[in-house]
């Protein structure tokens, strides 16, 4: 009589694993640990089903309930959300104002920009990253710092279209720098170029916040609702 070894083996039916070790034996019951691409096991998909029969001594145990699977999850984590300003603007010009905007996430090259609906979408999350801090920023525009908590698998949106993360208007470029606040070096720069129209040598494209081809009143009073602020108070 050959004796009965409890080295239960599952054999999966595709061809993907890359490595199967013991990683434990306890009193005859061995488990082992298998390696398996996902990206390879799901071609592309967001999913795929790994079935597999289990064995011992080359003998399928449980022949009546014997086909198990797993369902592998191999959706990318994503991160998205909609930009938006708290002023109004001429529909033509909505393409212009709400595209644009830089997202980095904070401590890597990874980033991307906001299209004509404010609308942006990171898919290029590292697995193990589980939280982020997103770098929201645009010419003229208070930066705005957003920690996004859960990034895993699937998609974490930040923001909606209807509830946008909005980002306030009046931080000027001097000398190509943002400071990071709004106040009175940035209504000074809109002075200087106060009162001019698109044509105009003066005129700054990125000062005229409703983008209505004039510096006026209306840009200023825009500054005005967000001024003596920092990117801290968001
Ligand atoms: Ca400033
Ligand atoms: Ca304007």
């Amino acid at each position: 009589m050959r004796s009965f070894q409890r080295s239960i083996l599952p054999v999966f039916n595709r061809s993907y694993c890359s490595g199967i070790k013991v990683i434990n034996n306890v009193e005859g019951i061995i488990k082992y640990e298998y390696k398996f691409d996902k990206n390879e096991l799901c071609a592309g998909k967001d999913t795929g089903v790994l079935y597999f029969t289990v064995t011992a001594d080359e003998e399928e145990l449980y022949v009546s309930d014997n086909s198990k699977s797993i369902v592998i999850n191999n959706e990318k984590a994503k991160i998205s959300g909609y930009v938006g300003v708290n002023f109004n603007y001429s529909p033509d010009v909505e393409e212009q104002i709400l595209s644009g905007f830089t997202v980095k996430v904070e401590g890597t090259d990874i980033s991307t920009k906001t299209d004509a609906n404010g609308y942006f979408e990171i898919s290029d999350i590292p697995e193990d990253m589980k939280e982020c801090t997103l770098e929201i920023s645009k010419s003229g525009y208070l930066k705005r710092y957003v920690k996004v908590a859960g990034v895993g698998t699937g998609n974490t949106a930040v923001s909606s279209e209807d509830a946008p993360t909005v980002l306030w208007a009046g931080d000027a470029q001097i000398d190509g720098v943002q400071d990071g606040a709004i106040n009175l070096e940035d209504l000074v720069q809109l002075a200087k170029a106060f009162n001019t129209e698109s044509s105009d040598e003066q005129y700054v494209t990125d000062l005229d916040f409703n983008k209505d081809g004039v510096i006026n009143m209306i840009d200023i009073f825009i500054l005005i609702k967000n001024y003596n602020t920092a990117s801290s108070s968001y």
